[in-house]
């Protein structure tokens, strides 16, 4: 391979301020202090200068706030609809220092209500945007008419409000909902708009999973920050090739959390809901725990793994057991980002203590979890009614920008798709597709790993690897209303790292399996 170096580690870069570079604190792994996380790609350039406006923290926090657990949203029986209300609105809160950090929220400070709702019943939900600027609601990982994804054809001006109504009709899965206004999603998640979709089915009280919300079975939001020394959120990536790399981790709002177990077995539904970072996530003694899904549902049968990788977006579910009386740090361990040309620019030597389990002395049994889920119909090769392939680099999927009014592919719909999905650049890089879930076929030819073998509706792009996914196309058609496919490292993703699609009827006669070149169908 002589692919190393190719790449200068610069790209396009927005809002430098002064050209300045947050220098690199020397990692001590030993101690897992949370610092040194921004050894940034100018920095390759410009040498490093001190950041002396930015909060680094000196010691670990204690680990002794209780970790908060988003509240499940409210919602009301109308017509026969499970009526939520999001409400997006500035606010105030405390996160390091004692310093107050002026935040974004739904229906609060910071994140929002976790939406509960299960397979079959008809949702709506009311959001009404009390900021400043136009924002939108996008609900990751769900299959739902294009008209209400929430993407970013569908802003909420100020004062406005849209109301999305859809059946929920898929599996039982830790789904989530951010904003994603054109050129501006960064911002609004890291300025904390964000929160999770919780879907249930007729099997989510089986195989002895932990079901107890905010009790055995926790949501987690784990997002890293950083913060300027007044207290605010620093919103710039400083010329980072992947996005801000934050020094503090939060989870559901609060650094250095503690979650009290009262059972034997927990269950913590992961979101790395972070715009850039990649994390590893194991327990501090590397010990195995039981990842029993992925972004859209339950794997066949759960996987015994001593970690797991989450890309921002992804989500895995893990059950944990516990002792009585032990304590145990869920840690993110260095990941592993593939062949990246500068691994430390990109988060690839950061460890960061994430979440302390501690166990109390007694704990309440808990039936050993089923050893089988149930199959998962597998897409193969020959089933792909037409195939495609997507180069991403830099900014550019298939050499070309996000544009508004361009519409990149057309899927037919109840059509079955194999696409071929390479990242051809030398640092890291997410893939994610709206509407679907989608299984990976395989990667560079080889099958995937068992972590990879559920729905995923988002999966990491190893550099220069071919990654096969298949995707069924159903239910819903809109020739005018796209959905998106994009990276979401939300930098990339603001910086015309997307394209958009429709799911059509596709009338005989009709040219749907190659993008237009000259891009664009009469918008
Ligand atoms: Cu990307």
């Amino acid at each position: 391979m002589t692919i190393r170096g190719e790449y200068d580690g610069r790209g396009p870069r927005r809002k430098r301020e002064g050209g300045r570079a947050v220098g690199p604190a020397i990692l001590a792994a030993a101690t897992l202090v949370a610092v040194a996380t921004t050894f940034t790609a100018c920095a390759l350039d410009s040498g490093f200068v001190s950041d002396t406006s930015v909060f680094t923290p000196e010691s670990q926090p204690a680990f002794d706030t209780p970790l908060p657990i988003p509240p499940l949203a409210e919602s009301e029986m109308i017509d026969g609809v499970r009526v939520f209300s999001l409400t997006a609105d500035e606010g105030r809160k405390e996160f390091v220092g004692g310093m107050t950090t002026t935040t974004w929220g739904f229906n609060g400070d910071y994140l929002g209500p976790t939406l509960r709702a299960k397979r079959g019943e008809k949702v709506a939900v009311e959001v009404t945007n009390e900021l400043a600027e136009t924002t939108t609601v996008h609900w990751h990982g769900m299959h739902l008419p294009a008209a209400m994804d929430g993407g970013p054809h569908q802003p909420i001006a100020p004062g406005g409000q849209w109301r999305p109504q859809w059946r929920i009709d898929q599996p039982a899965a830790t789904l989530w909902y951010h904003p994603h206004p054109h050129g501006e999603t960064e911002e609004h998640v890291l300025r904390g708009l964000s929160g999770m979709f919780i879907l249930d089915d007729d099997d989510s009280g089986r195989f002895g999973l932990p079901v107890e919300y905010g009790v055995d079975d926790i949501p987690l939001i784990v997002q890293d920050k950083k913060f300027h020394s007044d207290g605010e959120f620093q919103l710039d990536a400083q010329g980072n090739e992947v996005g801000l790399l934050g020094n503090v981790v939060l989870t559901n709002g609060a650094w250095g959390s503690v979650l009290d177990v009262t059972t034997e077995l927990v269950r913590l539904r992961i979101l790395n809901g972070s715009s850039a970072r990649t994390y590893d996530f194991a327990l501090e003694d590397r010990r195995d725990f039981s990842l029993v899904a992925t972004d859209g549902g339950l794997l066949e049968a759960p996987v015994q793994t001593g970690h797991v990788r989450l890309s921002p977006g992804e989500r895995a579910e893990i059950v944990v057991s516990m002792s009585p009386g032990t304590e145990t740090m869920l840690r993110s361990f260095a990941p592993d980002l593939g062949n990246v040309a500068v691994p430390s620019a990109y988060g690839g030597t950061d460890e960061f203590d994430v979440l302390l389990l501690r166990a109390a002395a007694d704990l309440r049994p808990a039936a050993p979890l089923a050893a089988e889920f149930g199959d998962i119909d597998r897409f193969r090769a020959a089933d792909a009614d037409n195939t495609r392939t997507f180069q991403v680099q830099n900014r550019e999927i298939n050499g070309r920008r996000m544009e508004m009014d361009r519409i990149d592919e057309m899927m037919q719909v109840d059509s079955t798709e194999l696409w071929e999905v390479t990242n051809r650049d030398l640092f890291p890089h997410n893939w994610h597709v709206h509407d679907v879930q989608f299984q990976v076929l395989d990667i560079d030819g080889q099958p995937p790993p068992p972590e990879l073998l559920g729905w995923k509706d988002t999966i990491y792009l190893e550099p220069r690897r071919v990654y096969r996914i298949m995707m069924r196309f159903e239910d819903y058609t809109d020739d005018e209303n796209p959905y998106m496919i994009h990276c979401h490292l939300l930098l990339h993703e603001d910086e015309g790292l997307m394209s958009q699609f429709v799911v059509s009827t596709g009338e005989p006669g009709r040219n749907l399996a190659p993008s237009d070149p000259d891009g664009g169908h009469g918008h």
